[in-house]
């Protein structure tokens, strides 16, 4: 396999998807070597199968909003590879959604679930559908008329979809209510479900909390802490949340948060009550984050910025994809940032991926850091299948399990000559290898 060659055929073949064209030249870089040491990876034409999904719905979604005008939104669902398991993965509701944006998550998605070491195949959909703003009952008819079209390709062995950006606990239980009236049957096939229908504890947790996990165990491996350094976080969503809950609670100092508005610094860093102020905020069906500079005197907004100009030990972006560019790289990295943990998905940029390789700073890639989501999301699966539920404990005993397993792969796969840990390579060889054996082994398919 010759990255170039495959890459420009691609290009032809989808032009303008820059998002999944950019996801699919980072897993093909990396594993090239690897790939060509393997003559029936070539001789199957694995990679040219993998980055190809195997099948994409597109529906329209017509639905009417509270002044009795219709509405009309686009919806999809890119089913990626189920070669290890189950298709599995989130459903983004916004706005910029577009083919090549799902492409790119559900590519992404194939890897990082291999990483979790569940039975999860890869996939995204999701929707132009902006819940921001929206009504309850909007948001609820929206879901309605999304799902009257899903659930025939989905179903608890065949497709589990989930939340992403834009889908929290309310549209799932608005989405799994009408798949489960349609299909007439409680098998949990949506993730991320409510307490009282079949969800797990700490799944709306569970990304942040993975993620401060492996970014300790990061600094582990390097003989470091998080305890007492200053982290900076972009976004204020499920994500930042969970992940501000945790590095906080493990003694980290976490000072940025953002949302479209600007961002907020606070030397003082976050606690509980400052966390607690942001969900209110949120809960208000608001995204932006100047009023929390109002609230707690000592904290400043900046407006239209994002929070990487702030010099800190660890950033961890947690908003969307590529957040974070070459430039903002190079002012950490001039700050004297030492560790970035990747929250979102593709939320660095190639440029800024390789200012911080060739500074040696350890960077975790979004689909090893953020893999304890779907790992939990996998977790809700098998309890759903043994109509019970574990522990608080339990499924956090399993998540730390889980993301030490992964970067315990990044270790092996990614560790270079000089004895860096390029954990983005490590995460690309380790998951692709796994899916590549499997479809090896099922035939050509
Ligand atoms: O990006 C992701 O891994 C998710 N949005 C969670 C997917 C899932 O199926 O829980």
């Amino acid at each position: 396999m010759k990255v170039q060659e495959l890459m420009a055929t691609l290009e032809r073949k989808h032009p303008g998807q820059s998002e999944y064209l950019q996801a699919v030249r980072e897993v093909l870089t990396s594993i090239e070597a690897v790939y060509n040491e393997h003559p029936e990876f070539e001789a199957l034409k694995i990679a040219e199968r993998l980055v190809e999904p195997d099948r994409i719905f597109t529906f329209k979604v017509p639905w009417v909003d509270d002044r009795g005008q219709v509405q009309l939104n686009l919806g999809y669902r890119v089913q990626f590879n189920n070669a290890i398991g189950p298709y599995k993965g989130g459903l983004r509701f916004h706005p910029s959604v577009n083919l090549s944006i799902l492409k790119f998550l559900g590519f992404e998605q194939i890897f990082k679930n291999a990483l979790t070491t569940l039975p999860m195949g890869g996939a995204k959909g999701g929707s132009d559908f902006n819940p921001k703003g929206k009504s309850d009952g909007e948001v609820m008819r929206f879901c309605q008329a999304f799902m009257t079209e899903l659930w025939r390709y989905i179903g608890p062995e065949t497709d589990v979809p989930a939340g992403d950006i834009g889908v929290g606990a309310r549209e799932v239980g608005y989405l799994y209510g009408m798949y489960r009236k349609l299909a007439r049957e409680n098998t949990g096939v949506l993730t991320g479900k409510g307490m009282t229908f079949g969800g797990s504890l700490i799944r709306p947790e569970a990304t942040g909390f993975g993620a401060v996990y492996f970014v300790s165990q990061m600094m582990q491996q390097h003989g470091d802490t998080l305890a007492g350094k200053r982290v900076s976080l972009s976004g204020f969503g499920n994500v930042a949340w969970g992940a501000a809950l945790k590095a906080t609670e493990v003694g980290a100092k976490v000072v940025t948060l953002s949302g479209p508005d600007g961002y907020i610094y606070d030397p003082d860093g976050l606690n509980a009550e400052k966390i607690d102020f942001m969900l209110e905020l949120r809960a208000s069906n608001n995204d932006i984050v100047a009023p929390y500079a109002e609230r707690f005197p000592g904290s400043t907004f900046v407006a239209g910025a994002r929070p990487w100009e702030v010099a800190v030990d660890v950033a961890m972006p947690c908003a969307t994809q590529n957040e974070l560019n070459g430039e903002d790289a190079a002012r950490l990295i001039a700050n004297g940032v030492r560790y970035v943990g990747e929250v979102s998905n593709m939320g660095c940029t190639p440029e800024a991926i390789d200012r911080f390789i060739e500074a040696r700073i350890p960077y975790g890639p979004g689909k090893a850091v953020n893999a304890g989501g779907v790992a939990i999301s996998g977790l809700e699966m098998t309890q759903n299948a043994m109509k019970l539920n574990w522990s608080r404990e339990e499924v956090d005993r399993r998540l730390h399990e889980i993301m030490s397993s992964i970067h315990a792969s990044c270790v092996r796969y990614g560790t270079e000559a000089d004895g860096y840990v390029n954990y983005m390579k490590g995460a690309n060889i380790a998951g692709f290898m796994k899916v590549a054996r499997s479809m090896v082994e099922q035939g050509i398919l």
